[in-house]
């Protein structure tokens, strides 16, 4: 059995005791400055005065006897003393090249205590803690500039990737990304976390199964509104993870037991992996101190064993050994919560939650806004080129208030530079409470320019998107690097030959690329399938079967692609009767009314022009139905272009009025 095997089953029959806080047993040794700098870092220019980790190097004897000490309290699972082994936060201290180093002897000490009191009956395990660092990757650190950030993505990896290295190479078994106040670093550190141990895997491929290292994540509320620091909420926050498979997601820190229960109520009652809770004892009094008794928390804690919120249970600030205790004697009394199973829905989040289901919009379909793109609406791309951006975040806005779900954000066009267009428009419109919220849907014909805003988003986004265009590899590669980042995929049905327009070509596409992914380990409610659409009313002959053909593949697509959604661009269909929106308006509706009873649940669209079928004018109606459904095709394409011509006259006679 390998380390998450053994786990697995420990946690299917009882509760996991993880231990207390590090921190407030070091200050009960009352440690000087040159305690922490050891010979080592005697002539070192920095006060190094509370930096805890170092001590795994300087006073690692004090650092194994409080492992030691919990070992003995019942900590199953034992935290290495690595919160800040990171170089952004060893930088402050100016150590930042040790973070490996520290990282790697903070597991080591904390194995060989483990080890020591480890046991057939009762196995103990080292959990290499991974901390938040003090910066944030989504909040801005100036009022005046909402784009701005105090550290990239890129760092946080950077930072997380050495931070982790060390502590498997030292022993950690489990990984515990914790103190979690911004989405986005804990998502770095995950794709730091799954970059590793690829690596590890395929370098050393008799070791795989040594390398299916478990991730523990925990995050901390920091008010009574149940959100993260940087503004998800609870569910929008374990939505944010579930990609990586941790094997489990808690609250830590935060208030103390008492207050975080409703929190924890809100994880345990969704998350479909284990649950963990490390909370604070109490909170502090006047003096900074954490007075709560061992008894006082063990009171409240009982109440989460009680109602089955938990499977792994610890302290965090201010708790000490006699608190773990307590808390062990508990825990035998209690059955392990029980894990729900993930429906097989597809799930997104901003900073609230996206669950998709057509039937909760009036349309019967998730509506995606087309208008933040600049190469669909002339308005958008005039304002970004002018850089003026509030503006051009309204339109957004406008496009939410009208009832888009998804905002899809397009910056490809030839005068701008679409890296940065997307950087300094996403870090300014997700300082917008409004389009915060929603998932964003990244559509660029450009990699480079997706990943750009994978790095900037907290939430689960959408990829518009992939394809086979460039073969299996390319295709695979970037499905991967979707799962990486956390986002579902928009995938085109487009292959080495080029964009699929025929029914028989869009299928074809569509099993292909369905059977890719899904044997690639692709959650396919994660697929979102987009069998183009194409322009019809054209007067080419070839086009006069898009539209059925689209339908068709709709289809399709439900019977043989389980879990997946459907999606289009509707807009385009239209294209050929520019300039008369009432026509483009009529063919939507139509078009989406025999889309959606084949299987269509999003589209892109302009949600403040979904005209209802219903009340589309008879005559109109049956001549549009005609066109898209192919019947009697030659008199009914006529006479759209009669009805489209008179209305166009109307409305030039109405605007000359
Ligand atoms: N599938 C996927 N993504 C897509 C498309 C698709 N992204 C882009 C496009 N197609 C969908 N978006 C739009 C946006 C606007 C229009 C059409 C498609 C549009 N705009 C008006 C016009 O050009 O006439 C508005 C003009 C204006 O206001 O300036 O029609 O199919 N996955």
């Amino acid at each position: 059995m390998n380390i998450r095997e053994q786990l697995n089953a420990l946690a299917a029959e009882r509760i996991l005791v993880l231990d207390g806080a590090m921190g407030s047993m070091i200050q009960t040794f009352h440690l000087e400055e040159q305690d922490f700098r050891g010979e080592r870092f005697s002539a070192h220019p920095n006060s190094l005065n509370g930096c805890n980790d170092l001590l795994c190097l300087t006073r690692p004897d004090i650092i194994r006897s409080i492992h030691e000490a919990y070992l003995r309290a019942g900590a199953d699972i034992i935290e290495t003393c690595s919160f800040n082994a990171n170089r952004i936060s060893l930088s402050d201290f100016g150590i930042g090249d040790l973070a490996y180093e520290i990282s790697a002897a903070a597991a080591s000490l904390a194995r060989k205590a483990a080890d020591s009191f480890s046991t057939q009956q009762k196995p103990r395990f080292v959990a290499g803690s991974m901390g938040p660092t003090a910066k944030s990757a989504s909040l801005s650190p100036d009022i005046n500039n909402p784009a701005k950030r105090s550290v990239t993505w890129d760092e946080l990896e950077e930072a997380y990737y050495q931070n982790a290295c060390g502590l498997l190479d030292g022993g950690a078994q489990i990984l515990l990304i914790e103190t979690v106040f911004d989405t986005l670093n804990a998502k770095a550190a995950l794709a730091a976390i799954g970059r590793l141990l690829d690596e590890r895997r395929a370098r050393q491929p008799d070791a795989r199964n040594y390398f299916d290292i478990p991730v523990m994540i925990s995050a901390t509320v920091s008010d009574n509104s149940g959100r993260l620091l940087a503004g998800q909420t609870l569910h929008a926050f374990c939505i944010s993870m579930l990609h990586a498979k941790p094997w489990s997601i808690g609250l830590n820190c935060s208030f103390g037991a008492e207050k975080l229960k409703s929190s924890l109520m809100e994880i345990a009652g969704f998350t479909p992996c284990f649950t963990s809770a490390h909370p604070n004892g109490g909170m502090p009094n006047h003096l900074g101190i954490y007075d709560q008794t061992p008894e006082n928390m063990a009171f409240y804690i009982k109440e989460y064993l009680q109602e089955g919120l938990v499977n792994i249970i610890g302290g965090c600030c201010g708790t000490t050994p006699d608190h773990i205790t307590a808390i062990a004697e508990l825990v035998p009394h209690y059955k392990p919560r029980k894990v729900p199973r993930k429906d097989a829905v597809m799930y997104l989040a901003g900073l609230e939650p996206f669950y998709l289901n057509p039937n909760s919009t009036k349309w019967g379909f998730v509506p995606i806004g087309e208008r933040g793109n600049v190469a669909g609406s002339r308005k958008f791309l005039r304002l970004i080129k002018e850089e003026e951006y509030d503006d051009a975040v309204s339109i957004l806005d406008d496009e939410i208030e009208k009832g888009a779900a998804i905002i899809d954000l397009c910056m490809d066009n030839a005068l701008l530079d679409p890296v940065k267009a997307v950087k300094n428009f996403l870090g300014l419109a997700l300082s917008y409470p409004a389009v915060a919220c929603v998932p964003i849907m990244l559509d660029s014909s450009r990699w480079d320019v997706i990943e750009t805003g994978l790095k900037l988003i907290q939430g689960k986004p959408l990829i518009n998107s992939i394809s086979l265009k460039e073969g299996e590899i390319p295709f695979l590669q970037k499905a991967g690097l979707a799962r990486r980042y956390g986002a579902a995929v928009v995938v085109m049905l487009f292959d080495e030959k080029g964009q699929a327009a025929s029914y028989e070509r869009k299928i074809e596409i569509a099993g292909r690329s369905y059977k890719l992914l899904t044997e690639n380990g692709f959650p396919p409610e994660d697929i979102v399938f987009d069998p183009n659409i194409l322009t019809i009313a054209t007067g080419i002959a070839e086009h006069d079967s898009y539209a059925l053909d689209f339908i068709r593949a709709c289809s399709w697509i439900r019977e043989n692609c389980a879990c997946v959604q459907i999606s289009g661009g509707i807009s385009n269909l239209s294209f050929s009767f520019r300039g008369n929106n009432q026509i483009r308006e009529a063919i939507h509706a139509v078009f989406l009314k025999h889309a959606v009873a084949a299987g269509l649940n999003m589209a892109i669209v302009n949600p403040a022009t979904i005209f209802p079928y219903n009340e589309v004018d008879p005559l109109l109606r049956e001549t549009i139905e005609n066109v898209i459904l192919c019947r009697n095709l030659e008199e009914s394409s006529e006479r759209l272009l009669a009805l489209a011509t008179d209305l166009n006259d109307e409305v030039k006679k109405k605007s000359q009025g």
